[in-house]
């Protein structure tokens, strides 16, 4: 299930499939489109001539040329108008059809740029928390490694009260603590951790049942996202994690424990945070970028 946002150009992604946020007539254009038509070269406009343009929401495939990517997921986003033209309906159709395609070719990798973020003029911070609200969804239901690529990090723009407060709470903590990272590399045998938390912990399912099997070492980063899917409270995930070798000591470590004072376990959100940081985000893709 993991999903991760990653600060890249789409073009270099190693997914079977990338998103490309085209126009109707899908014969290319400026942004990502632009990108990718340099990138894949002209099989694929030749192709795209072939597929009668698209409407707004909907999606097409093509296959992805000279593009690391296998295929190429083209979908037209709304142009901001305001909010008044339902264009929310829309961003999200963009994002759930091209999710039933992936899914439809029973495919396991896709990165999508922040569709009509750029030239469409959709606010940032919206078209943010729509993505990762679509892209939380579908996992639930569906196992996949989901990348939201940010070419530019200015765009990561998050309109959340918790930001100004996280901030303030970082300036407050920001003492060093001495650092334990012995990594004992085990989840202690006392935690009666159920597979089916893989989700919760954002990450992939083989590789959480080989950690709490011990048949793979824990690091910090798992043994912190395992914490949260046990929505341990600030005082037992210290514990937790110290059992495990680790103990809170850099900005990510004080940023995963303001959340776990919050009792705020939702492992998407905090990874929104932990990127707007430059800090590593919690769970485990199978696939690697
Ligand atoms: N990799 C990842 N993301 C990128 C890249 C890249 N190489 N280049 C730009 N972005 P936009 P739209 C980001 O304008 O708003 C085209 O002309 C960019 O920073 O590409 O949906 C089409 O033909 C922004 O965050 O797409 C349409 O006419 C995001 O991709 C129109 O633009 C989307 O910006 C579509 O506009």
């Amino acid at each position: 299930m993991p999903f991760k946002i990653i600060n890249t150009d789409i073009t270099k992604v190693n997914t079977e499939v990338i998103v490309n946020a085209a126009n109707r007539s899908l014969l290319g254009g400026g942004g990502v489109d632009g990108a990718i038509h340099n990138a894949a070269g002209y099989e694929l406009l030749k192709e795209c001539k072939n597929l009668g343009g698209c409407k707004t929401g909907e999606a097409k495939i093509t296959k992805g040329y000279n593009l690391p990517a296998e295929y190429i997921i083209h979908t037209v986003g709304p142009v901001w108008q305001g909010g008044f033209s339902d264009e929310e309906d829309y961003l999200k159709k963009c994002y759930e059809n091209s999710l039933n395609i992936f899914k439809s070719l029973k495919l396991k990798s896709i990165a999508f740029p922040l569709i009509s973020a750029g030239i469409y003029g959709y606010p940032k911070d919206k078209a943010i928390n729509i993505a990762v609200s679509v892209i939380k969804k579908f996992l639930e239901s569906y196992d996949a490694d989901i990348f939201l690529v940010i070419f530019d990090r200015n765009d990561f723009i998050l309109n959340n009260p918790l930001f100004n407060d996280l901030d303030s709470y970082l300036i407050k903590n920001s003492v060093k603590i001495p650092v334990n990272n012995s990594g004992v590399c085990k989840i202690p045998g006392n935690y009666n951790i159920n597979y089916s938390l893989y989700k919760k912990a954002n990450t992939d399912k083989k590789f959480f049942i080989d950690i709490i099997n011990n048949k793979e070492i824990c690091d910090k980063n798992t043994a912190k996202a395992i914490s949260i899917a046990l929505e341990l409270d600030v005082y037992n995930s210290e514990n937790f994690l110290s059992e495990c070798g680790f103990s809170l000591s850099d900005r990510s470590d004080i940023i995963f424990r303001y959340f776990t004072e919050k009792n705020f376990y939702d492992i998407f959100e905090i990874n929104k945070f932990l990127f707007k940081y430059g800090e590593p985000l919690l769970g485990t893709t199978a696939l690697k970028i």
